[in-house]
């Protein structure tokens, strides 16, 4: 039943909230609509960045910074509607990374997860727990939380990928810590290709170890790989009107998602689809591997073509027109949802 308000009850609410503001004390009842809307209202905004006009400024901070003296030599891709709080969506951050011939990313850990898809490039490493994995472009690649990290570059032209991380969330928490590896680059201990043959040939060693924890003991998956079961996929049947042919990377220890807060998908879109409207309550970061089209994201259109970047928000409608066959990789949050129960899908 609606309250009809008194006169001077205004005034005693005001007055009320002041006192009890230095008490530390607010009002649900003046934002009980924006704490619990009957959907979505984010501020992450639909944006796509075009790697031909951003490539000029990743070069241009090869000048100015060294990978040793930034540690990471990173340029933060910030949602237009977030500007300043270094997140792609309110869950996960988003940035390009460059390593120069020669250079070397300082060997250090974080409670934080982190991918990279490998954008340009070849002839880089990364090492993870003492074993290197080369880089080579579309490879999607797992830093586990908490394992140690460095990053080089022993080929002859700059490498930069793509960093996915899950550091809003790990803030949301209050669950971050970090720290340096004594030395600048850590100790090979095992050969290159170790974990993808102890783990990632349908075969598992007989104990039931998980050097990870919750994250895949896979933590290189070579595009070659991927893109060779995409283009059987698509040889073989109908493309699913919404996706394609979409698969998600997975930890073949548990058959679930290859990263506990993180989700990571490949997706084939043939010549000419036009996918309909599809929208979950995880928004999504896509970088484009092959091929261009256009992303229709919440009414808004976006060009795009390989090595682009671009994000759709959680719940607004996104569909996608391939003009030539296209290869996407996306990530998001949406693990780290299912776990909590929250999240939602709604196709057409
Ligand atoms: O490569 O360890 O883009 O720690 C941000 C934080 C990359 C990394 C980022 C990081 C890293």
């Amino acid at each position: 039943m609606a309250s009809v308000l008194q006169p001077g009850v205004g005034n005693a609410r005001q007055d009320l909230y002041r006192r009890m503001d230095k008490d530390n004390l607010a009002p649900l009842w003046e934002v009980l609509h924006a704490l619990v809307p009957p959907q979505p209202q984010s501020p992450c905004r639909p944006a796509l960045w075009k790697y031909r006009d951003i490539r000029p400024y990743i070069e241009e901070s090869g000048r100015v910074i060294t990978a040793r003296e930034a540690v990471r030599r990173v340029l933060i891709l910030e949602n237009p509607g977030m500007r300043g709080q270094s997140q792609i969506t309110r869950s996960l951050y988003c940035g390009l990374q460059l390593i120069l011939p020669g250079e070397i990313a300082p060997s250090h850990r974080h409670t934080q997860s982190a991918l990279r898809l490998i954008v340009e490039g070849a002839g880089a490493y990364t090492a993870v727990d003492g074993e290197r994995v080369t880089m080579r472009q579309g490879d999607f690649i797992i830093t586990p939380s908490w394992t140690w990290h460095d990053h080089g570059n022993e080929g002859s032209e700059p490498v930069v990928w793509m960093d996915g991380l899950d550091i809003p969330i790990t803030h949301l928490f209050d669950a971050t810590f970090a720290e340096n590896y004594p030395e600048e680059v850590q100790p090979v201990t095992r050969r290159e290709g170790d974990s993808w043959a102890r783990y990632g040939c349908n075969l598992a060693p007989l104990s039931a170890e998980s050097p990870f924890g919750k994250t895949s003991p896979v933590f290189s998956y070579p595009y070659a790989k991927s893109r060779e079961a995409l283009a059987t996929l698509a040889r073989g049947g109908d493309p699913d009107p919404c996706h394609g042919y979409k698969m998600q990377f997975i930890n073949p220890a548990t058959g679930g998602p290859a990263m506990p807060t993180i989700g990571a998908f490949i997706q084939l879109l043939p010549a000419g689809l036009r996918t309909a409207p599809y929208r979950s309550s995880d928004a999504t970061i896509f970088s484009v591997i092959e091929g261009r089209g256009t992303a229709s994201i919440g009414g808004q259109d976006f060009a795009f073509e390989p090595r682009d970047t671009f994000v759709v928000p959680g719940w607004q409608p996104a569909s996608f027109s391939a003009q030539g066959e296209c290869v996407l990789f996306s990530y998001s949050d949406r693990p780290a949802q299912i776990a909590l129960g929250l999240w939602r899908e709604h196709r057409g």
